[in-house]
Order: structure tokens, then sequence, then C-alpha cells
């Protein structure tokens, strides 16, 4: 067992003892590998040592036994300076909690690439035997998923994914701008998350989040997200946070648009 695995373990028995992060939300930074583990069905990831990439958007792809993608998490950038938990400043360590979402699928394995183009496509190589995006690659140990940056592995890009991608514009986002605010969003179909996208600093009044390839035709989701308005690094009923469906087209698409309003929704899946 690791090091790593170790303090992993020790920090989890630590959490589920302390009643004052019972129910913190389901990301979280902090000097120590802090997992805000919920159950044992949820998916939990872990990234640890990516200080070569904190300024890349990552893709964190739950790939099932048929090697088809199930699910995608998409984060842009480490760097989380200024947001703190427990008083930390560690930019490039993060846990991803994704409710239910292992005990949906059983085989799941986890692959991570960096998008260096952010064009939301893994190019593997460069057909000449060059590394053109590097990868990860992780399996499960008692629920965990661990990924250790500077330990780069290949994969190639799963067999079969849904053809639709969402994409949501927001709005009226410019109050969010003060501090450092992160903005996180789970997108699920019926009760099981396909998709979730994270900034890690809100710094525009208005712009996107794209979650490539998740989408079925003419189906409805459920999309939950928040801005971590009292700035804590994670989801709280403090923040500003909202709850809305939509509905794919007949090529699986989604393109939304959000205007910003003062009315909050508690959110379950964070
Ligand atoms: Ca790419
Ligand atoms: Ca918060």
């Amino acid at each position: 067992m690791s090091t790593h695995r170790i303090a992993l373990l020790l920090c989890t028995l630590l959490l589920s003892a302390c009643t004052a992060v019972t129910d913190p939300g389901r990301f979280s930074f902090d000097d120590e590998p802090t997992c805000l583990l919920q159950d044992e069905s949820d998916l939990v990831v872990v990234l640890y040592n990516f200080t070569e990439f904190e300024s890349e958007q990552l893709h964190i792809l739950g790939v099932d036994g048929t090697n088809t993608l199930v699910f995608r998490g998409v984060v842009d950038e480490l760097d989380t300076d200024g947001v703190s938990l427990y008083g930390s400043d560690n930019a490039f360590r993060l846990c991803l909690t994704v409710p239910e979402l292992r005990e949906r699928h059983a085989d799941l394995s986890i692959n991570v690439y960096a998008d260096l183009n952010e064009d939301g496509v893994f190019q593997p190589t460069d057909g000449a035997g060059g590394i053109l995006e590097p990868s990860w690659r992780a399996t499960f140990f008692e629920g965990v998923a661990e990924v250790f940056g500077d330990e780069t592995g290949t994969f190639d890009r799963p067999d079969a994914a849904p053809p639709g991608n969402f994409r949501i514009t927001m709005d009226g986002m410019g109050t969010h701008v003060f501090g450092t605010q992160h903005l996180a969003a789970m997108l699920v179909e019926g009760e099981t998350p396909v998709g979730y996208h994270r900034i890690h600093d809100v710094d525009m009044e208005s712009f996107s989040l794209t979650i490539p390839t998740v989408l079925a035709p003419n189906t409805t989701y459920l999309l939950e997200f928040y801005a971590d308005a009292n700035e804590n690094g994670i989801y709280d009923p403090e923040d500003h946070s909202w709850s809305r469906e939509y509905t794919s087209d007949d090529t699986g698409n989604i393109d939304a648009t959000f205007d910003h309003v003062g009315t909050f929704d508690p959110l379950t899946f964070f």
C-alpha cells in the first residue's frame, strides 16, 4: 500500500468522524488528500501531483467494461489561488466525488487525459509514435481511483460514446467574479450522473461550459450547478445554486443559456 493510499484512508477515517464536515459538498482541496466520501456507491477520483498540468484542461473519463464512455468530468485548471479549505492553498491535488456512479457501473475504470488544445477530443499520439496529449489510467481500490500526474500512462480513445455535446452559456455572472469563486456543474440523466464541469475561477460575466459526447438524442437531463459564493472551495447551502432541465435534440446536442437569477435551488448531486 502506497503512502498516498495510507494517507488517504487515514484522512477518510478522520473525516468520517468529523461532524463539522458531514455534508460539505463533494469536491475539495486541501493540503492533505481530502476526499469527502459520501458512501461506497459513489465514484471517487483523486488526482495527485498534477503541478505540471496546472493550467491545462483535464478530462476524467468513466469507461465501462465494453470500453464505452459513460461519464466525463472536465476540470479547467487546477490552479486554485485563494481557494482554501482549512486554510490551505494547495493547487495541484483534487478529489472528485460523483454520487451513485460506481454503483451504476460496477465495471468502471478511469482514464484521464490533458486536452492540451482544448478541442474536447483526445489526441493520444501524433501518428509517428510521439505522445501528443498525455494520459493516465486508474482502477479502483476500495471505491477510490487514484491518478498520479507524475506517472503518465497511456490509453486509447473509448470505443464508443454518446453522440451529443452539452454546452451552456451563462450570463449575468459578474457578481461571482469577485474573490475566487469556482463554479461546478453536474449533468444527470435520471438518477445517474453523466457529466461534470468545473472552472476554478469565475473571471467573466459571461462564459460557456462544454461537456463533449455525453448526451443521447431526445433525452431530458438535469443540470445542477453552483458558484462558490462563500469562497470556501466546496458546495454548501450558502452558495448560489441552481437546478434546471434541458432536453437534447435529434442529434443529441444541448446548447443552453442561463441568466443569473437570485432564486436558488438546493442541490442533491453535490
Ligand atoms: Ca485535444
Ligand atoms: Ca461554498
